[in-house]
């Protein structure tokens, strides 16, 4: 399993759990130092970097990009891919294809959380999803489906509920992002949850239970573990955790206790 942390450019997210927001050469410098594989982006947009520009800093630093949030697109935009209105679902769509876009440059998935919707219809999700997941695919990347929990989300809240739903819309090229914080509100067991969806994630945002790093809270990472090496997952554990009590504090408790689980 790979080590990935969060950076954000996003001012409109300050509150977010998003671990550097230095500018990003100061970020992937740190990010590295701190000895992550890779960082996972949540940037305003498509055009705040030219992913040239990205491809320099991730070779300068020995870094990959795991993947890219399309946060933006709700918090600056307020689009979302199942809204009662078409129009919005279309400029959604825009936006998430452009990042599906930025990403694809950079070999990296786009991840859809927050713009699924706080409550949208799951006919309008697969929609979504199906034409994401066929943009991606010309990249060779997944598209990432993020179940949340029932404050952010009523679309699903729960890793199996999600699976079934791929299964059940034959939704080929989409993967499950299992979010360790969501799935401390929402499943009766992490690890079983983990190993029942294995074939479907593709992802994982590494958090403990309070949203700050592993250790900081009261998750039992050792059986979460187990579960991810039992279903052979190869992917990144990246931070998406609060930047507390400091953005460094957090980063380092991340990998070391990354460290000592393995
Ligand atoms: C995004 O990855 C996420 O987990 C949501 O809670 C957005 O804040
Ligand atoms: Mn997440």
């Amino acid at each position: 399993m790979k080590t990935a942390i969060t950076l954000s450019q996003v001012p409109e997210a300050s509150g977010g759990p998003f671990v550097f927001r230095t500018p990003l050469p100061d970020a992937f410098a740190t990010a590295a130092a701190i000895g992550f594989d890779a960082v996972e982006l949540f940037l305003p947009g498509p055009d705040f970097i030219s992913d040239h520009e990205v491809k320099s800093l991730a070779a300068q630093h020995g870094l990959a990009i795991a993947a890219v949030g399309t946060g933006a697109g709700m918090l600056r935009h307020g689009l979302s891919l199942t809204d009662p209105s078409e129009e919005i679902r279309e400029a959604a769509l825009d936006f998430v294809f452009s990042m599906i876009d930025f990403g694809g440059q950079l070999g990296a998935p786009a991840i859809l959380g927050s713009m699924q919707g706080k409550s949208g219809s799951h006919d309008h999700l697969v929609a979504g999803l199906r034409r994401c997941a066929n943009r991606a695919a010309t990249h060779g990347v997944p598209f990432i489906y993020e179940p949340l929990n029932r404050y952010e989300t009523n679309l699903f809240n729960r890793l199996a509920d999600a699976a079934k739903f791929l299964e059940l819309h034959d939704l080929k090229n989409v993967v499950l992002l299992a979010d360790l914080f969501h799935m401390n509100i929402e499943e009766r067991d992490v690890a079983t949850a983990i190993r029942e969806a294995g074939r479907h994630i593709g992802h994982v945002h590494f958090a403990d239970s309070n949203r700050q790093a592993m250790g900081f809270g009261h998750t039992v990472a050792e059986p979460v573990i187990a579960a991810l090496r039992e279903i052979q997952y190869t992917g990144y554990l990246s931070a998406e955790i609060f930047p507390l009590p400091d953005p460094e504090t957090a980063a380092r408790q991340t990998i070391s206790s990354i460290r000592s689980l393995f």
